[in-house]
């Protein structure tokens, strides 16, 4: 069902533990010719393009790429009661939560009349794409808008691909989500081609280009963002999700086996990695995932996913090599479920998301923790962070010096230009002190 590695009485190092939990392999690159030229043909016909790019790939007429107000009306009074509650109640804690990232604006004093702040702006207008394939996702819209409207962005599109069964309409609950959140600007638009429309804009239809887009998406979708990156902000690149919990004997093994296979239920190639210290508790995991994986209603995709290579449950010697263990991996989303979790996290420094207990499973992360669940996947947490308020901020320093501050420093200033052979920038402070 699911391999063992076993590395008790090894002490890999960081890079031979990466090879021994191989991750599954998607590569973005095959997709990029093909994004690139479906990209192309938004920026030479537009509207038109957009239109051809639904009908091939999504087998749907748009009924009208900007989505109406009335549609996202509509779809705000005809959400499900209990959706609505509780995409409600996700939107209220995130917002909590977010608000908390905002990052206060700093002065520092480095001498009289000498002062540099530090303040955070806003970007103006970001794009955020709501997959609509195998995947609906509206806690997905929640996660993606509200950090932007935290971090004070003025103007938000969002896009998604029209639907069939829908009548060439973006997906209703997604539509609902938007309308809770007070979006007003959406695009029944999908793939690379809405990521090209949100970089380069598409005048016959209003959309102006954004500054950074953000969401997940296929493999074109990926590979699109690679291609505009530079020009427009991007989000980390999502890659199918993984799990790694690090548990103990303590540990209640129907959790832990649960909670693997919620996240197995995504996609066949996403990853599901145990960590433990003790033979006897991973033996108790394994026989609790043999009920749920074959149980569960995706059982086809979460039985691929728990039996590729990129799952595993891994026996260590002690907790300190599973947290070793984990860092090298650098997880999506961390499950510490240990007697003294701490002491565990306290060896933890690449993770998209902790989940710490018995009752902070992953799935609380992924709608009603109030933490976001766009997170790095595929290593990247080892150097970038999960979207927040920050993702949409962009630090910037203002410089305020009066006379007295810029002299005392002016023969500093001079003695750098001139081994820098820059002796107009000398000048530039000089003129302000003739002799
Ligand atoms: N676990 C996914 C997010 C998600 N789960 C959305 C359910 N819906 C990636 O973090
Ligand atoms: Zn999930």
């Amino acid at each position: 069902m699911i391999q063992t590695i076993d590395l008790r009485g090894l002490t890999p190092s960081r890079a031979e533990f990466l090879d021994l939990v191989p991750r599954a392999v998607t590569d973005v690159s095959v997709a990029q010719g093909a994004a690139e030229a479906l990209i192309d043909d938004v920026r030479e016909r537009g509207a038109a393009a957009l239109r051809a790019q639904a009908v091939r790939f999504d087998g749907a007429e748009a009924a009208s790429i900007r989505v109406p107000q009335s549609d996202i009306d509509d779809a705000v009074a005809t959400l499900d009661a209990d959706v609505r509650a509780a995409l409600e109640e996700a939107i209220d804690r995130v917002r909590s939560a977010t608000a908390a990232q905002i990052p206060p604006a700093q002065s520092t004093v480095l001498g009289d009349g000498a002062v540099v702040e530090q303040r955070w702006q806003p970007v103006d207008r970001v794009g955020l794409y709501v997959p609509g394939g195998k995947a609906v996702y509206p806690s997905s819209v929640v996660m993606n808008v509200v950090p932007a409207q935290a971090a004070g962005v003025e103007s938000i599109a969002l896009a998604s691909p029209p639907q069939v069964e829908f009548g060439g309409r973006v997906h209703p609950t997604i539509l609902g989500a938007a309308g809770l959140l007070g979006i007003t600007e959406v695009y029944a638009m999908g793939g690379a081609g809405a990521i090209g429309a949100l970089a380069y804009g598409v005048s016959d239809i209003g959309l102006e280009p954004v500054q950074i887009i953000t969401g997940p998406g296929n493999v074109y979708v990926a590979a699109a963002k690679r291609l505009v990156r530079g020009r427009t902000g991007i989000d980390s690149e999502a890659g199918p999700t993984e799990i790694l919990i690090i548990a103990d004997e303590t540990a209640n093994a129907r959790y832990v086996a649960a909670d693997l296979v919620s996240q197995a239920e995504h996609d066949e190639l996403a990853a599901a990695v145990l960590v433990t210290n003790s033979p006897a508790f991973a033996d108790e995991v394994r026989l609790e995932l043999e009920g749920c994986a074959n149980s569960t209603l995706h059982s086809e995709r979460v039985l691929v996913a728990l039996r590729g290579q990129q799952s595993a449950i891994v026996l260590v010697d002690d907790l300190a090599a599973a947290a070793r263990f984990s860092d090298a991996y650098g997880p999506e989303h961390l499950e510490i479920q240990v007697a003294d979790s701490d002491a565990v996290l306290a060896g933890i420094h690449s993770a998209g998301a902790i989940f710490i207990g018995a009752y902070a499973p992953v799935s609380l992360g992924d709608y009603l923790a109030g933490s976001n669940h766009v997170l790095p996947t595929g290593g990247q947490s080892r150097f970038s962070s999960g979207l927040g308020a920050y993702t949409f901020l962009k630090p910037q320093q203002v410089i305020r010096y009066d006379r007295d501050a810029l002299e005392a420093v002016s023969q500093n200033i001079h003695a750098l230009a001139t081994s820098e052979n820059l002796p107009a920038h000398a000048e530039a402070v000089a003129a302000r002190f003739p002799r």
